[in-house]
C-alpha cells in the first residue's frame, strides 16, 4: 500500500485522539494499553481480512488508516473519503466515516463496504440535513481504496445532522447488516420523525438494524427470512425501535447472534435523556423500545 503523509482532519471531539485496545492483567485489575495515538476520532477497528494482528482503523474524518501487526509506526493511509463526504463542523460533529466492512471473500474480490455521511441527495425534503451513503469500494493492493470504484448500495435521507450510527457487519450468513441511528434531534421527534418517531415505524430505514444480501441483485437483494420480506414494513429491516446503535458485532461464542449496544452516564443533572436510555440488543428480539 502507498504511504501517505499525515493527514490533518479537523477537530472534532479532542484534537488527539488515542486509540486504545487490549488489556493487561495487573494485579487482577484491566488496564488498557496505548496502541497508536494521533486521530481525530477513530469510529471503527477491524482486523484487516485474513489476518487477526494487521488493524484497519476508520477516522470519522473520513481517512481509513492501515497499522501492519498493529504497530503505530507502520500507520499509512489506506484510504481518503473526505472528498465525497458532507463539510464536517468545526468543534463537534456526528457525521463522517461511520462504519466499514470488508467482504466475506475479500481475498477475490477486495471489495470494501463503507458508511460515510454525503451531501444531500437532489431528491431529499429541502429541509434535511444530508444523505447517509452505504457504498462498495475496490481495493487496491498498491494504491488503497479506488474512489472511482464506488458503487452505491443504499442511501437514506436524514432529518438532522446527528444520529447517524453507521456501524456495519457481515453476519456468519453472509449479510450485510447496517445499523441505522433515528434520524436525529432528539427524543425521536421534530423534523422527519413523523407522528410516532422512526424507531417504531417500519416504513423507514431510519431506528434500525438492516440486514440485506450484497451477493444478490443489483444493488441487493433481501434476504427471504426478513421479517418484512413480505410485507408489513420495509424489507430491509432486521431490527427496529432503536436510537442510535453504537456499534454492531457478531459474537463468537453463541455463533451467529449479532448484538449492538450504546450506554450513557449515569444522571448528572442536565440531560437525563442520555442518562436514562441504555440501548443494547441481541437477535431474536427485534422490536425494541425507544419511543
Ligand atoms: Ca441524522
Amino acid at each position: 500500500m502507498k504511504k501517505s503523509a499525515n493527514v490533518s482532519g479537523i477537530s472534532l471531539l479532542s484534537a488527539a485522539a488515542c486509540l486504545m485496545i487490549g488489556w493487561q492483567d495487573v494485579a487482577g485489575q484491566a488496564a488498557l494499553e496505548l496502541v497508536s495515538g494521533g486521530y481525530v476520532s477513530p469510529s471503527n477497528l477491524v482486523s484487516w481480512p485474513g489476518t487477526s494482528k494487521d488493524l484497519v482503523i476508520a477516522d470519522q474524518v473520513g481517512v481509513l488508516y492501515y497499522l501492519k501487526n498493529g504497530d503505530a509506526k507502520t500507520r499509512m493511509v489506506v484510504g481518503d473519503f473526505r472528498s465525497l463526504m458532507v463539510k464536517l463542523n468545526e468543534g463537534f460533529d456526528e457525521r463522517g466515516l461511520l462504519g466499514i466492512a470488508f467482504h466475506p471473500r475479500f481475498s477475490e474480490n477486495k471489495y470494501l463496504y463503507v458508511y460515510y455521511s454525503a451531501p444531500k441527495r437532489e431528491s431529499a425534503p429541502a429541509e434535511y440535513d444530508h444523505t447517509s451513503h452505504v457504498s462498495r469500494f475496490v481495493v487496491n493492493g498498491d494504491d488503497g481504496v479506488d474512489l472511482d470504484s464506488e458503487k452505491v448500495i443504499l442511501q437514506v435521507d436524514e432529518p438532522q445532522s446527528n444520529h447517524n450510527s453507521g456501524r456495519m457487519a457481515f453476519g456468519p450468513d453472509g449479510y450485510l447488516y447496517i445499523s441505522m441511528g433515528d434520524g436525529g434531534a432528539g427524543n425521536d421527534t421534530g423534523l422527519g420523525h413523523g407522528e410516532n418517531g422512526n424507531g417504531q415505524n417500519t416504513q423507514t430505514l431510519l431506528g434500525k438494524v438492516l440486514r440485506i444480501d450484497v451477493d444478490q441483485g443489483d444493488p441487493y437483494s433481501i434476504p427471504s427470512d426478513n421479517p418484512f420480506a413480505n410485507g408489513g414494513g420495509l424489507p430491509e429491516i432486521y431490527a427496529w425501535g432503536l436510537r442510535n446503535p453504537w456499534g454492531l458485532s457478531f459474537g463468537s461464542g453463541r455463533g451467529s447472534s449479532p448484538f449492538s449496544g450504546r450506554c450513557g452516564p449515569k444522571p448528572v443533572g442536565g440531560s437525563q435523556y442520555h442518562s436514562q436510555w441504555w440501548e443494547l440488543w441481541m437477535a431474536g428480539s427485534r422490536g425494541h423500545d425507544w419511543i
